[in-house]
């Protein structure tokens, strides 16, 4: 440890339980010394469904498939970027049941994370399809990452792949739940190479993240739909009118 008491996260030496020890015992203000991107973006900077939806003109459906709630409609928000950028409590991780890293979102994680992200996930036993583990997340703007492995679609959507993609937004919901963090976002999970249909996969995130929302509705401050192409973002706003009408 330096004299300052700030450590080098950088350092060879630092095992990543020292690493997690002690961010966890930083302020957001310290933490942010540690941050590996400097062009990060904070929770407040970040839009919710209300404002979103008036600033774009969007139109309601005639007939949604749920209430309207004027809190749920500024606890979700829309994002389209990089979301190693995103100063929250949590990114979701969308890995493979390895955990050692990958390609797409996963690779972006743990590029920007640093090589204690690896470490700690390799004493994690990897994960099963729709289930989720929670780590450190090191150099990122977000405190933790909860890891989650999506199901692999080739060729026809089956119930099986549907309710295992289900698992992963509940899952990793519930471990943000008992980790007592308030603010999560996720990626669109499996819609990369591992080949789910994107629209379906929109109403499968946006009807469980909705129910979830509904079933704990004090538990989260916020719950971000992180899309990275302009296709996802269009459908997203599509979709999320039925599931979050306006109020
Ligand atoms: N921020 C937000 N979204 C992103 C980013 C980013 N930086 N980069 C890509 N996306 P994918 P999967 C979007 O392929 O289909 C890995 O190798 C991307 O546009 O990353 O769940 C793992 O190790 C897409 O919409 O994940 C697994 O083996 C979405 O993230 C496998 O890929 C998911 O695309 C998981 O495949």
């Amino acid at each position: 440890m330096a004299s300052s008491g700030k450590i080098d996260l950088n350092s060879p030496t630092i095992t990543w339980k020292e690493a997690k020890s002690y961010l966890k015992g930083l302020n957001n203000k310290q933490k942010r010394d540690h941050y590996s991107v400097k062009d990060f973006i904070k929770l407040k900077q970040i839009p919710v469904w209300k404002d979103t939806a008036k600033k774009a003109n969007i139109k309601q459906p005639e007939e949604g498939k749920y209430a309207k709630n004027k809190a749920l409609n500024e606890k979700v928000s829309l994002f389209r970027g990089d979301i190693t950028k995103l100063e929250v409590d949590a990114i979701i991780n969308t890995a493979n049941s390895s955990l050692l890293g990958g390609g797409g979102v996963d690779g972006c994680i743990h590029r920007a994370a640093g090589p204690l992200l690896k470490l700690e996930c390799s004493c994690l036993g990897g994960c099963q399809t729709g289930l989720a583990k929670m780590t450190c997340g090191y150099l990122l703007p977000a405190k933790y990452v909860i890891h989650t492995v999506g199901p692999v679609v080739q060729g026809d959507l089956g119930s099986a792949q549907e309710e295992e993609l289900r698992n992963c937004y509940r899952n990793s919901m519930l471990t943000a739940v008992e980790g007592k963090l308030r603010s999560v976002a996720f990626p669109c999970i499996s819609t990369g190479v591992f080949g789910y249909p994107p629209k379906a996969a929109a109403d499968m995130a946006l009807r469980t993240i909705r129910e979830f929302l509904e079933e704990n509705k004090d538990k989260f401050d916020r719950v971000i739909i992180c899309v990275f192409l302009e296709k996802d973002e269009e459908i997203y706003l599509q979709k999320l009118p039925e599931y979050f009408p306006l109020a």
